[in-house]
């Protein structure tokens, strides 16, 4: 079968904070379409990949992305028309080449993954595969782990709580559907908890809670008692996971809990308080424990709780290549945040969780906090198998549609599909 790209046409949407993104429509020669978002994050780590803004004050505060989307229209879909989208891993090094940046910063990573995601989507419809099948092969049929992050805080929300994520993790579900079960119904006790308290129930940036609490340990403990009121056991049915994205919390050498007034840390204390969580609470995952640029921090970190808790890095490893041989080499954790738009291309992205395989770790495929309808991403945790994925609570759709996604995945899989925590 011959098949080649003849449009790649790309245009300003907005996302879930009401920001501008990027969204690229490929067009192929046998007539379809198909067409993918770009999201965005708050909580961006110092050595990611390069989002591409006008920086013109009079549109969206200089948040607008016609830039990308110039480059898209006038520089990238030149050079991909007459090619075959199949060829993803040739396309995206020559979007790269193109770019000729080692940040990407000239293009944008926001232009250069749109084309990349929109591409892999065209390429699976021309093979008339579901994306998780085209992108993962005939064994693609593992379910992930949800992480659903039920209380927001830090840059996700405006309230008194630092540390910016604290999530539920279904462990114990038999199945994927009632993971989602298993979350949401947490979801709704962790309302009724906070009603009766007369805490606020309105959600952050991605559809968890965001409450004034007295402290941050405060969230554990009530997220433990919510577990327990929808009738799991902690720990066994539901777990805790945390991020705490401490980079953003991090000056001068120090962690400053600022939000809510509870003083600032050395790296020292902050991993002696994890370590007290975990004694505490159902704690499984920690992400972000520390600031991105502390691999000292990251090593002791690794080293005092690494048996017990999957010590996931985002901003320490941005999704590349560099940092996460650089991670395995000093043991600065056993787990790696998994996010498309950090490195800006689908082959790159594979390419980090080839290392992460290859080094026995586990991986997380992760959204933003600005996110669209987009579902891009749970065909791509099924396709890569790492059986987890951390994509927001149970409302909001732009995170509901990732969660639906994979319903239907499961349900077209049937008895196929697998499910099951492990890490
Ligand atoms: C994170 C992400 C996603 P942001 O820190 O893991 O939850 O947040 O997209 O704001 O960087
Ligand atoms: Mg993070």
């Amino acid at each position: 079968m011959s098949v080649k790209i003849e449009t790649v046409q790309a245009m300003e949407i907005l996302d879930s904070r009401g920001n501008p993104t990027v969204r690229v429509c490929v067009g192929l020669d046998n007539g379809l379409l198909a067409a993918a978002s770009v999201p965005s994050g708050a909580s961006t780590g110092e050595h990611e990949a390069v989002e591409l803004r006008d920086g013109d004050p009079r549109r969206y505060g200089g948040k607008g992305v016609l830039r990308a989307v110039g480059n898209v229209n006038r520089e990238i879909a030149p050079a991909l028309r007459g090619l075959d989208p199949r060829r993803q891993a040739e396309i995206d090094r020559l979007l790269v080449s193109l770019d000729g940046t080692p940040n990407k910063g000239r293009l944008g990573a926001n232009a250069l993954l749109g084309v990349s995601l929109a591409v892999a989507r065209a390429a699976a419809a021309a093979c008339r595969l579901p994306l998780y099948a085209y992108l993962g092969g005939a064994h693609a049929c593992r379910l992930p782990v949800p992480m659903m992050n039920i209380l927001n805080g830090g840059k996700h929300a405006d309230n008194s709580v630092d540390f910016q994520e604290f999530m539920v993790m279904p462990i114990g579900a038999p199945t994927f559907s009632e993971a989602l079960r298993y979350g949401a119904e947490t979801f709704h006790a962790l309302r009724r908890i906070l009603a009766k308290r007369g805490c606020a129930t309105g959600v952050g940036d991605e559809g968890g809670f965001a409450p004034d609490l007295a402290s941050d340990e405060e969230a554990c403990a009530l997220i433990t008692e919510a577990i327990a009121a929808a009738g799991f056991t902690p720990g066994r049915d539901v777990a805790i996971a945390l991020d705490p994205a401490a980079s953003s919390f991090y000056r001068d050498g120090a962690y400053h809990l600022d939000k809510s007034g509870q003083g600032v840390l050395r790296a020292d204390e902050l991993i002696e308080r994890y370590r007290a969580w975990a004694a505490r609470y159902p704690l499984v995952s920690l992400e972000d424990g520390l600031a991105e640029n502390d691999w000292e921090g990251f090593r002791a970190l690794t080293a005092a709780l690494g048996d017990r808790l999957q010590i996931v890095g985002d901003d320490l490893y941005v999704t590349n290549t560099r940092f996460i041989a650089r991670g395995v080499r000093e043991r600065a954790s056993n787990a790696v945040l998994i996010k498309l738009n950090q490195i800006g291309t689908v082959t790159e992205t594979v390419e980090a969780i080839g290392l992460c395989r290859q080094a026995g770790w586990s991986y997380v495929v992760s959204h933003r906090s600005g996110e669209t309808e987009d579902a891009f991403l749970a065909d791509f945790a099924v396709a890569m198998g790492g059986g987890q994925i951390k994509t927001g609570s149970a409302c909001r759709s732009e995170r509901v549609a990732k969660y639906n996604r994979l319903l239907e995945i499961e349900a077209e899989l049937g008895p196929a599909a697998t499910f099951g925590w492990s890490r």
